[in-house]
């Protein structure tokens, strides 16, 4: 029983907003990861669930919403409230206006095979906060301290031991997604054809790669190559 391989699929934040053409926030060549992740979907995963980065237009991560000189997106890093720990702050990245609720940005691609997801999990509605990982809950509650979006529980009642994490973006929420689910006790895998960065260049796709295999997640590459 201690031995059975039970593996879940998180697909993280496959959503317009990421996407060329028209994503506020595109990464380069997110939308060509869809066949893979299709493909993925067919095989036998006891969970497939899909994240969606979902804020109010008040997001906290949106440079509009920061007084000058604060408000350049990519460029501009704030101090906010820490969701794990209301007694902390954390250096956030400022970001375009994206996946505000209710807009066509926040849509999952119409390529991804909706079909085949069991769930689909919405994050980052609180506008205090950013919240890259799909187990993060706004904030940890000073009394029950509880700080999880009951995702862990979700996957624990199904009986997962690995997760496979896929999607959008490599280098923050597939990123901060992979290091939860180790923190949480899965066997984590991240799919290198079946995630793209906002940063692709070799030092950006390394430092987070190095980021990744030091949390004791594991990068698979479907090619078998390294
Ligand atoms: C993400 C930046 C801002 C992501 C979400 O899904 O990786 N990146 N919000
Ligand atoms: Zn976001």
């Amino acid at each position: 029983m201690n031995n059975e391989y039970k593996p879940a699929l998180l697909i993280v934040d496959f959503q317009e907003d990421f996407c060329p053409p028209n994503g506020a926030l595109a990464v380069a060549e997110g939308r060509s990861i869809a066949p893979i992740i299709n493909d993925l979907l067919r095989l036998p995963f006891v969970q497939k669930i899909a994240t969606k980065d979902f804020h109010p237009p008040d997001h906290v991560s949106f440079a509009s919403n920061h007084p000058e000189p604060h408000n350049k997106p990519f460029k501009s890093f704030v101090t906010i409230p820490n969701p794990n720990n209301i007694d902390e702050t954390q250096i956030s990245r400022l970001w375009p206006v994206h996946c505000v609720q209710g807009t066509p940005g926040a849509e999952l691609i119409p390529e991804l095979d909706i079909s085949r997801v069991h769930m689909v999990i919405e994050k980052g509605q609180d506008a205090r906060v950013e919240m890259y990982s799909a187990f993060e809950a706004p904030f940890r509650n000073p009394v029950v301290k509880e700080a999880s979006t009951g995702l862990a529980q979700s996957l624990r009642n199904a009986g997962v031991t690995d997760v496979f994490v896929v999607g959008l973006a490599m280098d923050y929420c597939v990123r901060s997604t992979a290091i939860d689910a180790v923190a949480e006790g899965f066997k984590t895998y991240v799919i290198i054809e079946a995630t793209k960065a906002v940063d692709p260049s070799e030092e950006g796709w390394g430092k987070t790669v190095k980021e990744l295999e030091s949390a004791g997640v594991s990068l698979v590459d479907l090619a078998g190559e390294e």
